[in-house]
């Protein structure tokens, strides 16, 4: 990194002073004007939509709302036939849908899994640094309830809330029955690290790869189930009954190249979140699948949408190498010592704010020119990596983050000797769907669970809260539908016209949901399809307004 020499000189120069010395934390007068001037979500890109549950009332990113007033792919003279029925269709394959699955098994009904990839293509596997749950000797489920409360700025569900941190050492029981390896102290106590906004240690991880981990055995159990997986099947669109119920999905099969009606008495969506719709053109550590599908296709239906005008910008994306710009570096290397320091080599806020916070300040400091400038022309703040082997003994970066020095050490960099560049990242969806304590939305036979709801994390989700929100609410959500599962109904695009009938005083060629991102390059259909004669398959790309030949 030569062409940042002279601000690496004066970041190792401070180093000395620094590692004994804290940086300030803002107060509360301080955060607030940090986010007001500097965090994305204030800066009012945004606007009301006019169709819909929604219209007229709470703001939408841009690129959301046009998403949501958007025509649906499905053709309208389109007459949904059910090839499949199922007691219940879970659509997502990250781990709030695998939970779900899980807790339906041995209950005899039908379960469909559908998922627009394969089973654990899912933020989940995205997610570094750890999960929560109060199992520390000072804590408790209160303890953990009062800081994600502050942490989301009050504006969290507390009856959502109440439930998550009861049912947080529980759920680490179930996971670690189902193999899940959490990280474990000499004397077999699980290890707890601490988490910006946590008062106590309270987060577990398995290194920095526990969501991979959690999918991992979520993965494999799901397998051994008698739930039918439908990989490579795109939800395009809930049916009805007519008389507003939601009653299955049009699904996409993308290798037959084919719509599938599937007829369910009860659906889950689990579709996770939207980082890839890139708000405001920022990189984003989301998986490539995270494109908002499950908002469109709800709010279709008739559900409210809430806390949409708020987003995660997680304070640690990579900004170099470019080939990572995006990617999480965990905040756990933050709680073990990483310090965020400026381009003059000055630790300007303490690493464990708020993210909102720590976001916002990472944001002014470049926009006041106490960034580094990398030579693809973005800028970055450094991230002080080495201050964790000298704070905690040699090797233990290394030990603890494996995945952060296999990234890097592809493109020559040791985070343990040197700094790396950091600028905030588009990291999680906080709102979402409404949904009540039993994970129902405002439409019978339509619940959600995961990313996909609002609610439960108010308008800053604290690290870790969300492997413990799809693990406690992927079950919840199938223990109300065996304790609510309707009959079967009629299958119909009764909402779906409602919804069209109301768009028709809006000018908008937006179809949605969007399925990939754009620069993903990835097509609704898959290169299997593609070979073959397109009379044969009735397929084609999915170019907007009307890809779909049926
Ligand atoms: O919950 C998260 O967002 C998380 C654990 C992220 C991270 O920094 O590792």
């Amino acid at each position: 990194m030569e062409w940042a020499k002279e601000s690496l000189e004066k970041l190792e120069s401070s180093r000395p002073a620094r590692l004994n010395q804290s940086a300030p934390i803002p107060d509360s007068a301080q955060a607030e004007e940090l986010l007001k001037q500097y965090h994305p979500d204030y800066l009012g890109h945004e606007r009301q939509v006019t169709v819909g549950p929604n219209a007229g009332d709470q703001k939408f990113p841009l690129e959301l709302a046009q998403l949501l007033e958007g025509d649906s792919p499905v053709e309208s003279d389109y007459v949904p036939n059910p090839e499949i029925e199922t007691d219940v269709l879970i659509i997502g394959g990250g781990g709030a849908g695998a939970a779900a699955a899980l807790t339906l098994e041995g209950s005899g009904l039908t379960v469909h899994l559908a998922t627009k990839l394969r089973l654990g293509d899912s933020n989940t596997v995205m997610a570094e640094g750890g999960i929560q749950s109060a199992l520390g000797p000072d804590d408790s489920p209160r303890r953990h309830f009062a800081d994600a409360l502050v942490g989301g700025h009050g504006k969290n569900d507390p009856d959502l809330l109440r439930i998550l941190c009861e049912q947080g050492p529980e759920s680490i029981r179930w996971l670690s029955q189902l193999g899940c390896l959490f990280d474990q102290n000499e004397d077999g106590q699980f290890r707890l690290r601490g988490g910006g906004g946590t008062s106590v240690p309270r987060v577990l991880a398995c290194r920095d790869y526990t969501g991979l981990e959690i999918m991992r055995v979520l993965k494999d159990a799901v397998r051994l189930t008698s739930t039918r997986l439908l990989e490579e099947h795109v939800a395009m669109e809930l049916v009805d009954d007519g008389k507003g119920r939601v009653t299955g999905a049009i699904l996409f099969d993308r290798n037959a190249g084919r719509p599938v009606c599937v007829s369910a008495r009860a659906v889950i969506l689990a579709t996770g979140g939207s980082g890839q719709i890139r708000l405001q053109g920022f990189p984003t550590s989301n998986h490539v699948g995270a494109t908002g599908d499950g908002l469109v296709l709800a709010y279709r239906q008739g559900c409210r949408l809430i806390d949409l005008d708020s987003y995660q910008y997680h304070p640690s994306g990579a900004c170099y190498p470019e080939a990572l710009a995006g990617q999480l570096v965990t905040e756990a290397i933050r709680s073990t010592g990483a310090q965020v320091v400026n381009a003059e080599g000055v630790h300007f806020i303490d690493e464990m704010a708020y993210r909102d916070v720590l976001a916002g300040a990472i944001i002014k400091e470049i926009a006041e020119g106490r960034g580094v400038k990398t030579p693809h022309g973005k800028s970055g703040v450094w991230l002080d990596t080495p201050m964790v082997d000298l704070k905690k003994g040699e090797g233990t970066l290394a030990r603890q983050f494996p995945g952060l020095i296999h990234r890097f050490e592809r493109y020559d960099i040791d985070p343990a000797k040197k700094p790396i560049l950091i600028y905030p990242t588009l990291h999680y969806q906080n709102g979402g769907i409404r949904v009540d304590s039993e994970c129902r939305t405002d439409i019978a036979g339509l619940w959600a669970a995961g990313e996909v709801t609002g609610g439960l994390h108010g308008k800053n989700r604290l690290m870790g809260n969300s492997l413990l929100d799809i693990t406690v609410f992927g079950r919840r959500s199938a223990q109300s539908v065996l304790d609510n599962i309707p009959e079967r109904g009629a299958v119909t695009l009764t909402n779906l016209q409602r919804f069209r009938a109301e768009r028709r005083k809006i000018e908008s060629e937006t179809v949605s949901p969007k399925f990939f991102p754009d620069a993903s390059g990835m097509k609704l259909t898959t290169d299997k399809v593609e070979e073959k004669p397109e009379q044969e398959t009735n397929s084609s790309n999915f170019e907007p307004p009307n890809p779909f030949n049926f």
